[in-house]
């Protein structure tokens, strides 16, 4: 069984945990960002499986970072694909970089030569687009050209507002394409066009309503079975949320920031470029939480 390890550490209070819950457990970004959750504890990972393989997420309490980076339990980060650093857009330029060169050490002591190193400029919502990019443009400079092994990192923009939860989403999904080289991303053309229908089912619902079924059955033209399995991928996806056995349905708020930023998308770039895009969401169809 191959197996794929994703870590999450940075600062205290920057947003991992809430990341980790809304990308890959599907809890509303909506109520995560009104009621915000307890600083973590320890490690929190989760274990999911897709058919040949398990992933492993662990997110680090910020508070602990002393420890985690002690030679006591630095040994959590061993075999990591990717350590995925987060910074709130608020954090220092120096603390931000003095965290990243810390994470850069450990990578050699540990000697993770096939471990990936990037980091996440969170909450990006926060501060104006012309200094968001500003400060990324330093950190990636200074990673990229000052640090002698850190010519791969790669620095994203991120934030689980409305206007940018759809390109956070994707940034995820093609992290998640690049430890599985890219296997769980090529899909047929059977497949492609399941993905565009599940997507053209969102596009045509409205946020806040409660929809039967029955009635969607003749609104799409699809045969009921066909679109049960369409309901149901779409549920794995935590885009809606299903009632009363299959018979009534709500887009959930993943599912409306998803769309805001899908339709900007759409009206900007083009079409195969688009297509690719939808290609990479398949991905999260093809996790489930291991049973343990
Ligand atoms: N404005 C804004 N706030 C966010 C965003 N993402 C998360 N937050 C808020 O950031 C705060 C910290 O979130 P957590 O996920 O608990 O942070 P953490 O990094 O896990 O913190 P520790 O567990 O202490 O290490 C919460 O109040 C979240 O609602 C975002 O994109 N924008
Ligand atoms: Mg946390």
């Amino acid at each position: 069984m191959i197996k794929k390890k994703i870590v999450f550490t940075g600062p205290p209070d920057v947003g991992k945990t809430t990341i980790k819950k809304v990308f890959f457990d599907h809890t509303s970004p909506v109520s995560l960002l009104k009621s915000p959750l307890q600083p973590s504890r320890g490690i929190n990972s989760r274990v999911y499986s897709t058919f040949n393989s398990h992933l492993g997420i662990f997110d680090l309490a910020g508070q602990e970072n002393k420890n985690w980076f002690s030679n006591k339990s630095k040994d959590v980060f061993t075999e990591s694909n990717i350590i995925i650093c987060v910074f709130d857009i608020r954090n220092t330029l120096e603390s931000i970089i003095q965290f990243l060169m810390g994470v850069y050490k450990l990578k050699k002591e540990l000697h993770l030569h096939s471990c990936e190193i990037v980091a996440f400029l969170h909450k990006i919502d926060l501060r104006s687009n012309p200094y968001v990019n500003q400060k990324l443009k330093i950190i990636q400079d200074f990673i990229t050209i000052q640090h002698p092994h850190g010519k791969n990192f790669k620095i994203y923009k991120t934030s689980l507002t409305i206007n940018y939860f759809y390109n956070t989403y994707y940034i995820i999904s093609e992290i998640l394409d690049l430890i599985y080289q890219r296997n769980l991303s090529s899909v047929d053309d059977q497949e492609f066009q399941k993905l565009k229908k599940e997507l053209s089912i969102i596009f045509n619902l409205k946020i806040n309503l409660r929809y039967n079924i029955t009635d969607l059955v003749h609104k799409f033209n699809f045969n009921s079975e066909d679109l049960k399995n369409h309901i149901k991928r779409l549920e794995k996806l935590g885009f809606i949320k299903i009632f009363d056995k299959y018979q009534f349905f709500k887009l959930t708020d993943s599912a409306n920031y998803f769309k805001v930023g899908l339709e900007k998308e759409f009206t900007i770039i083009d079409e195969t470029h688009f297509n690719k895009r939808i290609e990479l969401f398949h991905i999260f169809l093809c996790f489930k939480e291991k049973e343990v």
